[in-house]
């Protein structure tokens, strides 16, 4: 054996004690198993499969991809992107799955924990989430109004009753809390949460059923018409089993002002957004799993002419009666990852260049 030989032998033994001593360190970060970044490399093409082109040219098939078969939605693998999003940063809710045996702490990879407790009902919301303040101050100006004309009083909830009820105000989830509805159907009061009634139902300053603050969940809901503002999330937030009939102005989204960060949303349906589905005015990596979709303007929609990342995964979706686009985009940074989708547009001719609508086929891949 070599000196040097030598000098590696014991360099490793000694690597290898130090690597099996018990350690004080927190469980290792979920970002050290992040995938590589979307629509990186060499993207493969836009070669999402749309349905048969008689599909395509037909009539328009209302209610024919999302008839409420969620059974078959459930249960689906998560894709490989960016990590376990429910495992979000600052959020110390338990994670679905993840409390079952007590084992969880030494066995689940868990994010650091970050600055802030989660809140919980007892706080007055507006004092949390005036502490959410953005630090820009033109971003902040219009949180504040947003937080003072446009929601209204809030209600804080975490979990919901299992039966239909109509709300005459905006539900605030918590940081870190998931609020289960048990497969209740919210209708929104229509002149108490500002909702437009009108055709397109587009007006400005609707009240969304719910606010999620960061790291909140919400699950097994179905928001009735009229769809109002839909879900407001404010980042890292999960939505599963979320049943939107009828969507309003939006079905869910992110506001400028808001922090923004991973969002998923599965085994849900979404229906009749007469513009967009989802909207996203500030940067996240969201996850669209497992979910049907038909009647709508986009199913994705950046704010139209802002240029910030915005990273996009479509697994197992399958959208049918588009309008305008699959997804749209005004950034050069917005990428999109697909596998296993399904489209189907309006009306007639080929709307191949509406898919990904304005985002550079470099920034599209398929896995
Ligand atoms: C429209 C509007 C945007 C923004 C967006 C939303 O696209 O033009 O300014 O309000 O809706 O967040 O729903
Ligand atoms: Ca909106």
């Amino acid at each position: 054996m070599t000196k040097c030989a030598s000098q590696l032998a014991i360099m490793t033994l000694l690597f290898a004690a130090c690597a099996s001593e018990p350690s004080s360190e927190p469980a290792e970060s979920s970002h050290a198993t992040q995938a590589p970044a979307a629509g990186g490399a060499g993207a493969a093409g836009q070669t999402a499969r749309p349905m048969t082109p008689m599909q395509q040219t037909g009539t328009q098939t209302a209610g024919a991809a999302g008839s409420g078969n969620t059974s078959a939605l459930a249960g689906r693998a998560a894709a490989p992107m960016g990590g376990d999003v429910t495992q979000v940063a600052g959020s110390a809710a338990p994670v679905a799955g993840a409390s079952a045996g007590g084992a969880g702490a030494t066995e689940q990879p868990t994010e650091p924990a970050q600055p802030g407790t989660p809140g919980n009902c007892e706080q007055d919301p507006l004092v949390a989430l005036r502490g959410l303040a953005p630090a820009d101050e033109e971003l902040a100006k219009d949180y504040e109004k947003y937080l003072t004309e446009e929601l209204g009083t809030l209600s804080c909830a975490m979990a919901g009753t299992g039966n239909a009820r109509t709300i005459t105000q905006t539900i605030y989830v918590p940081s870190g809390a998931t609020y289960d509805g048990r497969g209740e159907t919210l209708t929104a009061d229509a002149a108490a949460m500002n909702c437009d009634t009108s055709d397109g139902e587009q007006a400005e300053s609707q009240r969304p059923y719910f606010l999620l603050a960061p790291g909140a969940q919400l699950k097994n809901v179905t928001i009735a018409y009229p769809g109002c503002e839909g879900v407001h999330m404010m980042g890292d937030n999960v939505l599963e089993h979320i049943t939107w009939p009828d969507a309003g102005e939006d079905a869910a989204s992110v506001r400028s002002y808001f922090r923004g960060g991973k969002i998923t949303i599965k085994d849900s349906e979404g229906h009749k957004a007469a513009d967009k589905m989802f909207q996203f005015n500030a940067p996240c990596e969201v996850r669209i799993e497992n979910f049907q979709g038909s009647d709508m303007g986009k199913l994705v929609r950046q704010n139209g002419g802002t240029e910030f990342e915005l990273k996009i995964d479509l697994n197992n979706v399958t959208v049918s009666g588009v309008i305008s686009a699959v997804v749209q985009s005004d950034s050069p940074l917005c990428y999109v990852r697909h596998h296993e989708l399904s489209y189907m547009f309006t009306g007639s001719g080929d709307k191949a260049d509406r898919v990904f609508r304005d985002i550079p086929a470099a920034n599209v891949s398929e896995y």
